[in-house]
């Protein structure tokens, strides 16, 4: 982490994050760290996902561009290690009411011109905890703008609980809402960033993002965390169950 973030700004944000669901942090990281993030993704992509199980990784719809990248904590140390920094673990516990575990470390890459979209969707669709004690750093490893597919955010939508879901049919979001929240884009978050700036979003935040058009790259490395105390919902976890079988991610 590039910044000391100081008790009463960890206050203000614990506020913000319960109230919205969602929080932007700049400079998070420092060019340093993204950096080095970068040349590790792209040495891991290079020498170690070819002999990887599949399920490390989604293609786009090309069957080579790598779409996400997922379980980099169990498959690489470095992530591991970064998403486990004491400083962060002890942010995030503030934020997840309990010890935060680390229960996932993946990558949305949007590629130039091929990334694709993500439908509407809450995370805890996948994650299926109670309480809803989860949230996900969301890293910008390049800079996010308005042509790239930037993630964009219903704020407070974590407050009125799980909505109805369906199968998306998109590999690697399997499963997204059953309706399409009626608030125009110009009244939701938007996750503009720069490389090393972050956002927090809480598990049960509607959001989505749309494809990448433009010609830059939207790379975004993802933290997942949960509280200790937090355990598997049954009746979401067959749901999503369902719903990765119709569609796996790989
Ligand atoms: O990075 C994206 O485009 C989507 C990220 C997302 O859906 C998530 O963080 O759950």
């Amino acid at each position: 982490m590039n910044k000391f973030i100081p008790k009463n700004d960890y206050e203000v944000l614990l506020k913000d994050y319960q109230r919205d669901g969602v929080v932007r942090i700049r400079e998070f990281f420092s060019q340093e760290i993204v950096a080095e993030i970068r040349d590790e993704l792209k040495r891991y992509m290079r020498d170690d996902l070819p002999s990887l199980p599949p399920d490390a990784k989604t293609t786009e719809k090309d069957g080579k561009t790598i779409r996400n990248l997922w379980r980099l904590e169990l498959y690489n140390k470095y992530f591991k290690e970064l998403a486990e920094r004491d400083e962060i673990i002890s942010l995030i516990s503030k934020l997840v009411n309990g010890k935060a575990i680390l229960s996932g470390v993946e990558t949305f890459n949007k590629p130039a011109l091929v990334g694709s979209d993500v439908p509407y969707h809450q995370d805890n669709a996948y994650f299926c905890q109670t309480p809803p004690d989860m949230l996900t750093l969301w890293i910008a490893i390049d800079p996010v703008t308005p042509q790239n597919g930037p993630v964009y955010f219903i704020k407070e939508s974590h407050k009125a609980g799980m909505r109805p879901t369906k199968i998306s049919g998109v590999k690697g979001n399997s499963i997204g809402l059953a309706e399409r929240p009626n608030i125009p884009k110009t009244d939701q978050f938007c996750g503009l960033l720069n490389s090393g700036d972050v956002t927090i979003h809480h598990c049960e935040t509607v959001h989505h993002s749309e494809p990448n058009h433009s010609s830059n790259s939207r790379l975004g490395l993802l933290f997942v965390y949960r509280g200790e105390h937090t355990r598997t919902n049954q009746e979401l976890k067959e749901k999503y169950t369902k719903a990765v079988d119709a569609v796996p991610p790989a």
